[in-house]
C-alpha cells in the first residue's frame, strides 16, 4: 500500500502529470490572452456624445410621472473625438469611483464587460476605482463591494459566467431598499453605478437615476440575458439594439448538444430526443437552435399563441355562436400537432427523432397562461394581506391546493370574487400532480412565473404519450418498411413476397415504403387477417418471416428528455460576444465620462461586419410600459418576444417541412460544432440577426 502511495507521490512531481492536472490549460491562457478588436471611436484619445434625434419613442404617461428627470433622454452616439497632441478634457479624464453589479441569470460575456470597463476608465485615469457589489443588488442594499483590481480583470477575460464577483436577483423595488442603495453609493463616494441585467434589472437602472439623479450618482444599464429579449426599436421600428450579450453563446452551447442528439438519434434510431431549451418566456434561443440545427421539430410559443382553430370558428359560426376557445392552441391540440409529425416520420420509416421545445412555451398556450395570470394573483394578494408569505404558510401542495379549493368555496358565496372559480378548481384538480406543484412554484423577486422550475417537457410529452397509443390502436401510427427489406426477409425464408404482400400492407401495388394496414395492430388480428385471406390455416402458426416484418412495423415509442440551460448560461463566450461585451464596457465608460444617466450601453448594427457597429447610449424611460407584477399594474421595460413576421421565424417556417423529414432518405440536420472561439470556422454571429438584417436591406 504505502509502494503505491509513493507511487502516486512521484507521478504527482513528474512535470507532465502537473502539467496535465493543472487548472491552467492551453485552452484558458489563449483565452486570457485574446485582445477583442475594439470600434474605431475608441481608438481615439477621447470620446463625446453626439444627441441623435432620427429616433422617436412612444411615452407612456405614468413614466413623464415616474421619472420626469431622465424622460427626456434621447439616443446618443458615441464618437471618437481628439488629435493625439489635444488636451482632453478634465471632466472625461477625472478621478472616478465606478460602481457595478451582475443582476440577474448569468449569461457570457459578462466580464469582458468589466474588462472594457476597467480598460477603458483605467485609460482616462488611472486613479480610478472600480467596485464590484458581491452577489448582484444585495451587494448595493448591503454594502458587500470588493475593489475590482488589474489581477482580478486578467483572470477572467474572455472567460464565461459571473464568477468574479456574482450575481443575483434581488429587485431594489422597496423605499427601505432604495434608501440603503443610495446610502451604500454614497459611502462609497460613487460617480457611477453599472447595472449588468435583463428588462427588470434595467428597469431597476432607470429608477436608480431618478432616484440619484440630485445626488449627481450616475446610473447606465447594460442589455444582458440569454433569452435574447432585449431588442430595442424605436417607434419607428429603427433597431437600436438588436441583441442582449450571451444569447449568441448560449444558442450555440445548446445547438452543439442538440445537434449532436440529432447525429446520435439518426445512428441507433430508436429515440425521440426531447430538447427543452432556456428562454423563460420568449422563444428567441428555440429559434436560433433550428437554424442551427435543423431539428426535426421546433415548437416556436409566439406561433402557438396566434393560432386559430378554423373548423372549430366555422362550426360555431355555423351554430350562430362564438367559440372563444378556438383562438390559441390548447396543450391537447398541441400534443397532436406532434404527434402527426412523428406519426408521418414513422410511415417514412424513422422512429426517432429530435424536437426543440421552448421553456416558455407555456406562456403561449392560452389554459395554462390563465392559470398563471390567476395563480400570480391569487398568491400576491395573498403575501399583500397577510405579514408571511403564501408558500411559508402552505409549504405542502395538498395545503395549495386546499387554499385554492376555499377561494373557489369564496367565489361561490360572493359573486364579486371572480379570480378563482369551481370550473378553475375542478380543471386544475384534472392536472397531474407535479405539474400542479409547477404552477404553483414560488415567483421569482420580480413576480415572474419561474418556466425553468416547471416539466414543461414532461407535461406534452405525457400527452404526446397517451394520445400515439390511441393512434397505435386506430392502426395510423405505424412505421414503414422497405420494400427491398420485406422482400429479402420473405425468400430467405421460402415465402413468396407477393403471396402476403397485398394482405400485410394497404400500398403494397406502388408503395415505396411498406405501410401495415390499419386492420393489423396485434399478432392476433395478423393472424386473422391471414386466415381472412385464405393463406393460413386456423391452427397453423404466423411464419416467423412474417411475424419479424410486423413486429418490425410496430412502433415504440421511446423518448430521452434533455433541459439546456444552465449549461449553456455557464458557456465560455463566443468570439462575437466577447468582442460584442468588451465593447459593451468601453461603451459604459463614455456614457459616463460624458455624464450620461439613465441610458443602457447598446451597439448598432450587431448584425453588420464589426467595421459598422456603432456604440450608443439609449435611454431607458421612453422604453417602459405597464405590466402586470405580483398581482398589479407596474412600471416596466417591455420584453422583446419573436415577432412572427420576422425574416428568421419565417424562413424556418418555410423550412419546417424539410427539417421534418418525413420521407425516405436522409435528414436535414446541421452541423454546427462546438463553440470554437478562435480559428476561420468559427462563426461570426446568430443567425436570427443576420436573417432579419438581410430581410431589412431586401425591403
Ligand atoms: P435573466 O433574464 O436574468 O438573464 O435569466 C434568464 C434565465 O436564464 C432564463 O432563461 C431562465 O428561465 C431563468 O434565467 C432561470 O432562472 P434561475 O437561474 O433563477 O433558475
Amino acid at each position: 500500500m504505502s509502494g503505491v502511495a509513493t507511487r502516486i507521490e512521484e507521478l504527482l512531481k513528474h512535470p507532465e502529470v502537473k502539467r496535465m492536472t493543472s487548472n491552467i490549460n492551453s485552452e484558458l491562457l489563449e483565452r486570457r490572452a485574446y485582445n477583442p478588436p475594439i470600434c474605431r471611436v475608441f481608438e481615439s484619445p477621447y470620446t463625446r456624445l453626439k444627441e441623435d434625434d432620427r429616433y422617436r419613442f412612444t411615452i407612456h404617461p405614468e413614466t413623464i410621472k415616474r421619472l420626469g428627470r431622465i424622460i427626456k433622454n434621447t439616443v446618443q452616439k458615441i464618437q471618437g473625438a481628439g488629435a493625439p497632441e489635444e488636451q482632453i478634457p478634465q471632466e472625461y479624464t477625472k478621478r472616478r469611483n465606478i460602481g457595478i453589479v451582475f443582476s440577474g441569470g448569468p449569461a457570457p460575456g459578462g466580464h469582458n464587460v468589466i474588462a472594457g470597463l476597467y480598460d477603458a476608465a483605467k485609460k482616462a485615469n488611472p486613479e480610478t476605482k472600480l467596485f464590484g457589489f458581491i452577489l448582484g443588488p444585495d451587494g448595493i442594499i448591503e454594502n458587500e463591494v470588493i475593489e475590482i483590481t488589474g489581477d482580478m480583470v486578467d483572470q477572467y477575460r474572455n472567460l464565461g459566467g459571473f464568477t468574479m464577483i456574482k450575481t443575483g436577483r434581488t429587485k431594489i423595488d422597496t423605499e427601505k431598499k432604495m434608501d440603503l442603495s443610495k446610502k451604500t453609493c454614497k459611502e462609497l463616494g460613487l460617480d457611477a453605478l453599472v447595472i449588468v441585467g435583463g428588462d427588470d434589472s434595467n428597469t431597476n437602472a432607470a429608477f436608480l437615476a431618478e432616484e440619484m439623479y440630485d445626488d449627481k450618482i450616475q446610473i447606465i444599464g447594460v442589455p444582458k440575458t440569454i433569452d435574447g429579449d432585449i431588442q430595442v426599436r424605436d417607434a419607428d421600428g429603427r433597431v437600436l439594439c438588436a441583441m442582449s450579450f450571451g444569447f449568441h453563446t448560449a444558442a450555440r452551447a445548446f445547438a452543439k448538444e442538440v445537434s449532436n442528439l440529432c447525429t446520435d438519434g439518426s445512428s441507433d434510431v430508436k429515440y425521440w430526443h426531447i430538447c427543452k431549451v432556456m428562454g423563460r418566456v420568449a422563444s428567441h434561443l428555440a429559434l436560433e437552435v433550428a437554424l442551427q440545427t435543423h431539428a426535426n421539430i421546433t415548437l416556436i410559443g409566439e406561433d402557438l399563441a396566434e393560432y386559430v382553430d378554423k373548423e372549430r370558428i366555422e362550426k360555431a359560426r355555423l351554430e350562430g355562436t362564438t367559440d372563444y376557445t378556438a383562438y390559441g392552441m390548447t396543450l391537447r391540440h398541441l400534443s397532436r400537432v406532434i404527434c402527426d409529425c412523428i406519426v408521418r416520420r414513422a410511415l417514412a420509416g424513422k422512429n426517432y427523432g429530435v424536437i426543440v421545445i421552448p421553456e416558455g412555451v407555456l406562456e403561449f398556450i392560452n389554459e395554462i397562461q390563465v392559470f398563471i395570470i390567476k395563480l400570480n394573483a391569487i398568491i400576491a394578494e395573498y403575501n399583500n394581506t397577510h405579514d408571511t408569505d403564501f408558500h411559508s404558510d402552505f409549504p405542502y401542495l395538498e395545503d395549495k391546493l386546499e387554499y385554492l379549493r376555499r377561494q373557489a368555496r369564496r367565489s361561490r358565496e360572493d359573486p364579486s370574487f371572480t379570480i378563482w372559480n369551481t370550473r378553475d378548481d375542478e380543471l386544475f384538480n384534472d392536472l397531474p400532480e407535479f405539474f400542479q406543484e409547477g404552477l404553483l412554484t414560488e415567483r421569482d423577486s420580480h413576480g415572474n412565473f419561474q418556466f425553468s422550475k416547471v416539466e414543461t417537457d414532461k407535461v406534452l410529452m405525457g400527452l404526446v404519450k397517451d394520445y400515439l397509443n390511441y393512434l397505435k390502436e386506430e392502426g395510423v401510427y405505424k412505421i414503414g418498411i422497405s420494400r427491398g427489406y420485406y422482400e429479402k426477409t420473405l425468400r430467405q425464408a421460402g415465402l413468396d413476397p407477393e403471396h402476403y404482400g397485398p394482405v400485410l400492407f394497404k400500398n403494397y401495388t406502388d408503395g415505396q415504403l411498406l405501410i401495415v394496414r390499419p386492420s393489423i395492430i396485434s399478432v392476433k388480428t395478423l393472424g386473422q387477417e391471414l386466415v381472412k385471406a385464405g393463406i393460413l390455416k386456423k391452427e397453423e402458426e404466423i411464419p416467423e418471416a412474417v411475424l419479424k416484418i410486423y413486429n418490425k412495423s410496430v412502433p415504440k415509442f421511446s423518448t430521452q428528455l434533455h433541459f439546456y440551460g444552465y449549461d449553456g448560461r455557464g458557456s465560455d463566450p463566443t468570439r462575437f460576444d466577447c468582442i460584442y461585451s468588451y465593447n459593451l464596457g468601453l461603451t459604459v465608460f463614455s456614457l459616463i465620462a460624458n455624464g450620461a444617466t439613465g441610458q443602457m450601453a447598446a451597439i448598432k448594427n450587431l448584425e453588420q461586419e464589426f467595421d459598422k457597429w456603432e456604440p450608443i447610449g439609449i435611454p431607458i424611460a421612453p422604453l417602459m410600459h405597464l405590466e402586470e407584477r405580483k398581482g398589479r399594474l407596474e412600471l416596466v421595460l417591455e420584453k422583446s418576444i419573436v415577432d412572427i413576421n420576422s425574416a428568421a421565424y419565417q424562413v424556418v417556417r418555410a423550412l419546417r417541412e424539410r427539417w421534418l423529414a418525413a420521407e425516405p432518405g436522409p435528414d436535414n440536420y446541421r452541423r454546427p460544432g462546438p463553440i470554437r472561439f478562435t480559428g476561420r470556422s468559427e462563426e461570426d454571429r446568430p443567425i436570427t440577426l443576420v436573417l432579419n438584417s438581410l430581410a431589412r436591406e431586401h425591403n
